[in-house]
């Protein structure tokens, strides 16, 4: 986590983005981001992944725009420190769709 954090290029793109649509993943209209609705049972399921997601947020510094109402939990995900999409986006995307499945 060294170094200045950059975006992803147009090749890491090209090679991502398609990945991250399988799994669900939008971008963002009008930002460089991304972003994914999670529908749970109910609200227990719900906080209970977004418990999960918070500790490892916290863990590696990186962290989610989201939003809940009850089993609902829309994520947004771009990195400010760079201004857009980074590969920690990358990384926290693969990390929610792991948790949300437990
Ligand atoms: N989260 C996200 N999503 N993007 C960032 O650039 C970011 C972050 N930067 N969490 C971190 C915190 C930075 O502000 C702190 C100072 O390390």
């Amino acid at each position: 986590q060294a170094g200045k954090i950059q975006t992803l290029s147009d090749e890491e793109r090209a090679h991502l983005l398609p990945l991250l649509r399988n799994a669900q993943w939008v971008e963002a209209v009008g930002r460089d981001a991304i972003y994914k609705e999670f529908i749970f049972k109910d609200f227990n399921q719900a906080f209970g992944f977004m418990s999960r997601v918070a500790l490892q947020a916290e863990k590696m510094d990186h962290h989610p725009e989201w939003f809940n109402v009850y089993n609902k939990v829309q994520i947004t995900l771009s990195t400010h420190d760079c201004g857009g999409l980074s590969q920690r986006d990358i990384t926290l995307a693969t990390f929610i769709d792991q948790a949300s499945l437990m």
